[in-house]
């Protein structure tokens, strides 16, 4: 049986998207909340000897780390041969998705929830509308990515999802609207029976267990 260790916030949505594929994809998983707010050099000694930038989330998978929450989703997917990677136009589908998510939506929204939560301290003029801009564009592609939909993989969720999941979660925190497209997308992802909340799959240290749905893959 693998050992899965996700160290992990609730504010991040990075450690979020790792939390819900492992939960799409039905596995046991520990998670350790690490507080991404407070001095690195205070966090857990296993997390810091683990995660390079001392960031979250950290994938200790049979005491191997994996950093990188797009690689990690990667590495689940691969293993697991689940989340799209059942087939190579699926896996295919999944790396597209998510290096345009790590570069596009994955930049403008964590930073424009930022914005907000520090009333705009350290961010230079023109910051927001920059990013603004750049969202407008995103919600636009978000639609030529989905297609048909209902998912980013088709029927069945997949890592795409899960990576676009991390940040649109919080559009409202991040002060944008989602386009009808993007509304109800964002309504099926809520409703899966695998999806938490960010504070649920991310208490202090307890075990997540897999969720019992239609969506678990075994
Ligand atoms: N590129 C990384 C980004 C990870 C990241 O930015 N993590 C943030 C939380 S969302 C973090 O751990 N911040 C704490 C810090 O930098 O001290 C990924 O995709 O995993």
């Amino acid at each position: 049986m693998t050992e899965l260790v996700l160290y992990g916030h609730p504010d991040s949505g990075h450690a979020c998207k790792v939390a819900l594929a492992l939960a799409l994809a039905g596995k046991s998983f520990r998670t350790i909340w690490v507080d991404i707010w407070a001095d690195p050099s205070t966090r857990q000694a296993e997390f810091l000897r683990n995660s390079p930038f001392a960031e979250v989330p950290l994938l200790m998978i049979n005491d191997k780390p994996f950093v990188q929450s797009g690689a990690i989703l990667l590495e689940i997917a691969d293993r697991f041969n689940c989340l799209g990677a059942e087939t190579e136009d699926g896996l295919q589908k999944g790396r597209e998705i998510l290096l345009w998510e790590a570069n596009r939506l994955g930049l403008c929204l964590p930073w424009l929830r930022l914005e907000r939560r520090e009333s705009g301290q350290g961010f230079p003029g023109g910051t927001v509308d920059w990013l603004r801009a750049r969202y407008a564009l995103d919600s636009e592609r978000f639609e030529t990515f989905l297609g048909r939909g209902p998912f980013f993989h088709g029927d069945r969720p997949g890592i795409g999802d899960c990576a676009i999941w991390g940040y649109t979660q919080w559009l409202k925190e991040a002060g944008v609207k989602p386009t009808p497209v993007m509304e109800s997308w964002l309504t099926q992802m809520r409703n899966l029976n695998a999806m938490r909340t960010p504070g649920e799959f991310f208490p202090e240290s307890e075990i997540t267990k897999p969720a019992e749905t239609d969506n678990a893959i075994e």
